[in-house]
């Protein structure tokens, strides 16, 4: 959708978390993709690689209401893709922040999507991550009876992370809904939040590591093996979640973002790539790295969260909705993209 932008803002698609590891991805998508209107906005400095591709680099954070009142006067905002969050692990320690940052900053958001729809009258496309971790599933005879579960099942997360990802789930489909339904001005017409979310299994980068997630033994085990140190796995071999590599996690993003609204059945769509066991990848791995030293010293804590997610999701929504087809399964992940990146990346 093209617009031309009132001359007192600046066309702004608008990516928070922008620095984060999926940020990253995004971004360079994104540029090559040819848009020059990417407004990133994270509470650190952008990498300096990124900078160029961005119309505006923002350090701020999504919690500052003030913030987000001065992008409402700066720019006309179509899309925003809101990847900041506190993920699993790190959430486990400061909950109440996670909570400040997972759900008040997104109802800060979601607010935002709603004063700029409101303002420039089309819709805004909010694209949200959520995860596996808004699963709980009760136990690992009933994570070993449920298999793959469909976006209606399990849904008791153990986390904070995962409650607040749940929580901004049903937010999400409020404000595209609901919002201020019994107001005079609520929206009408084509002027309205338009949520779309995917729950993001583990996601696999060649190029960036992850922070603060539970899932993140499985590119963790991948970087060490190619830096040639030593990895203790804090799960047991036989843990199993899904995963996707990130180029298929932004392609899926992307593809949600541009799908027609008609042909959507669901605001939140499960996707996933492969999901083997962490002693299956440490095999692989061992494959292609002959003197990797991977041994498993489960973190009881860290296993709970784990084995509190899916073994697999049932993305047939995704599939059938949109389209939904992701290029890596296990073996063309390590063959195709993270082997040879990787040795590139730690060649140099
Ligand atoms: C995490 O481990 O917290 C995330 C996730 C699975 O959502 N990577």
């Amino acid at each position: 959708m093209t617009t031309t932008p009132a001359p007192s803002r600046h066309a702004g698609t608008l990516i928070t978390g922008a620095n984060g590891e999926f940020g990253h991805g995004l971004i360079r998508t994104l540029y090559d993709a040819g848009r020059r209107d990417l407004v990133a906005l994270d509470v650190h400095e952008i990498d300096a690689s990124l900078r160029p591709m961005c119309r505006d680099a923002i350090v701020g954070d999504i919690t500052d209401a003030a913030l987000l009142s001065r992008l409402h006067a700066n720019y006309e905002i179509h899309s925003i893709f809101h990847l900041a969050a506190l993920l699993s692990t790190r959430s486990e320690f400061n909950p109440e922040a996670a909570h400040e940052v997972n759900v008040v900053g997104t109802v800060n958001l979601l607010k935002l999507a709603a004063d700029q729809a409101a303002s420039h009258g089309h819709p805004v496309r909010f694209m949200f991550p959520s995860s596996i971790a808004v699963y709980g599933m009760g136990g690992l005879e009933a994570k070993a009876r449920a298999g793959a579960v469909r976006e209606d099942q399990c849904l008791e997360p153990t986390t904070m992370y995962g409650c607040n990802k749940l929580a901004c789930e049903h937010l999400g489909r409020y404000y595209a809904r609901h919002y201020r339904q019994l107001a005079k001005d609520r929206p009408r017409g084509a002027g309205r939040v338009d949520f779309r979310c995917i729950r993001f299994p583990g996601v696999i980068s060649a190029f960036t590591l992850p922070s603060g997630g539970t899932s993140d033994y499985a590119p963790e085990m991948i970087h060490a093996a190619a830096k040639s140190e030593a990895y203790a796995c804090f799960v047991r071999e036989d843990a199993r979640i899904p995963f996707i590599t990130m180029p298929d996690a932004i392609e899926a993003l992307l593809k949600l973002h541009d799908a027609d609204a008609k042909a959507l059945t669901r605001t939140v769509y499960n996707i996933t790539a492969f999901a083997p066991s962490a002693g299956e990848i440490a095999a692989i791995v061992r494959r292609h790295f002959g003197k990797a030293e991977i041994t498993f010293q489960p973190d009881v804590e860290r296993q709970g969260i784990v084995d509190s997610w899916p073994a697999d999701v049932d993305d047939s929504a995704a599939r059938q909705d949109w389209g939904f087809h992701p290029r890596h399964d296990l073996n063309a992940a390590f063959e195709e993209y993270l082997i040879p990146n990787i040795r590139a990346k730690y060649a140099t």
